[in-house]
């Protein structure tokens, strides 16, 4: 708590649990969480989270400190983490070997790689649900992409041993849970034995080339672009492969989980009928100009943002002047490797004077697009891939 108000919350133990401190509900002034910029917007401070505005998102690689936080309980305090002395270990009944790497070790022995990867938190859009759903009312910014360095988890893995019953891989890492009883983790995720041996499912100790931002995972983290951000655990102390899907803490229903079925909004859905998320849908975001622009009649407005649709890549983006009458291409890069958002930009010239929207929508390739209105309502509120819309006055 104290960290977020930059100084001690004297009667911290009299202050609600799960209430914002005035000083960040409240105050027109910012106050920065640790290595972040003060302009995220911080939706909870115990658990950490904050979101980054989409006009934040503009860099093609989102720099550490507007990358998004997303925290299920409270991170190691950061005096207490030393680099020097950090382990890894790999274990779980489909480990041929028990080991445990220093994080020296592990950058001595492997190759690292280094991989633009998508992270995309599963609620993210959560608040435009109706009915709601409970959880973070995150808007748009759940999201970044940055370049993260570090070994490929096939290699540990195989280094360790894999043997031929392993279907999932699960992760631990050094947060507490919320409640403070050490028995209990905050989170505890993995994916799939086949993604965790992709090229680029990473053990990673570095972000765009700088160590992990603090609230981000450092000193080590797993990164599964792609996927809800859930799976990539953050200030990762050990990793374990199953036999069966793993069952630490978030991976039962009904968290990170979806109908298996589309139900009507408001509808109850029994544990046994909620699917696990994996890839995360196809989606953009507009990061140029900022929502409530104004432009003159005679002037083009440059608009520019990234795309991203989970395991696939984009195919196309266009935009709508006209709240989706008719929509005209933007030029899309391709991405620089597999599983990095792409960039897209276009030139508008608007008809007249007054008010408009533009609107983006992105198609993946296999030919599916965003929905212009809420997709599949879900009773936690997961994978909301709307069009992204801003507002634009031409005069
Ligand atoms: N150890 C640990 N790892 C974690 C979490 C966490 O609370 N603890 N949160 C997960 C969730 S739900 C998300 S969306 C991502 C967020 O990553 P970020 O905070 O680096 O943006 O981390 C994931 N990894
Ligand atoms: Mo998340």
């Amino acid at each position: 708590m104290s960290m977020a108000l930059g100084a001690e919350m004297v009667y911290a133990a009299f202050f609600p649990e799960g209430m914002i401190p005035a000083a960040l509900a409240h105050s027109e002034e910012s106050f920065a969480l640790p290595g972040k910029n003060a302009n995220l917007v911080v939706l909870n401070d115990r658990p950490i989270n904050a979101e980054t505005p989409p006009h934040l998102l503009d860099d093609k690689l989102t720099p550490g400190d507007l990358f998004f936080v997303r925290n299920n309980g409270i991170p190691p305090e950061q005096k207490d983490i030393d680099p020097t002395t950090w382990t890894l270990e790999i274990g779980g009944e489909s480990a041929r070997t028990k080991k445990v790497y220093t994080l020296a070790e592990l950058k001595q022995r492997f190759t690292p790689y280094t991989y633009q990867l998508t992270l995309e938190c599963g609620g993210n859009g959560r608040k435009e649900f109706n009915p709601p759903a409970k959880g973070n009312q995150w808007s748009t910014g759940a999201v970044g992409c940055a370049a993260f360095t570090g070994v490929r988890l096939r290699d540990v893995l195989n280094d360790a041993g894999v043997q031929s019953d392993a279907v999932y891989i699960g992760y631990y890492g050094k947060d507490s849970h919320l409640s403070g009883d050490p028995a209990k983790q905050a989170i505890s995720r993995g994916v799939p034995i086949e993604k965790a041996m992709q090229d680029e499912s990473l053990i990673a100790w570095n972000m765009n080339g700088q160590p992990l931002p603090y609230l981000n995972g450092y000193p080590l983290r797993l990164v599964f672009g792609g996927w809800p951000a859930s799976t990539s655990g953050k200030w990762l102390s050990k990793i374990v492969i199953r036999n069966q899907v793993h069952d630490g803490a978030k991976m039962k229903a009904p968290s990170y989980r979806v109908p298996c079925n589309p139900v009507a909004p408001g509808t109850k859905v029994a544990d046994e009928d909620m699917c696990i998320i994996e890839s995360m849908p196809v989606k953009s975001l507009i990061t140029y100009p900022k929502s409530g622009a104004t432009i003159r009649l005679d002037q083009e407005l440059p608009i520019r943002g990234h795309a991203w649709a989970g395991e696939r890549k984009v195919q196309q983006v266009a935009y709508s002047v006209d709240f989706g009458a008719s929509w005209q291409n933007c030029v899309l890069e391709a991405p620089a490797n597999r599983l990095a958002w792409q960039h897209f930009r276009a030139k508008i010239k608007f008809p007249k004077k007054g008010y408009y929207e533009v609107w983006a929508k992105a198609t993946d390739e296999v030919g599916i697009s965003q929905p212009m209105l809420l997709p599949g309502w879900n009773p936690k509120g997961y994978l909301n891939n709307a069009c992204h819309r801003i507002a634009i006055k031409v005069v």
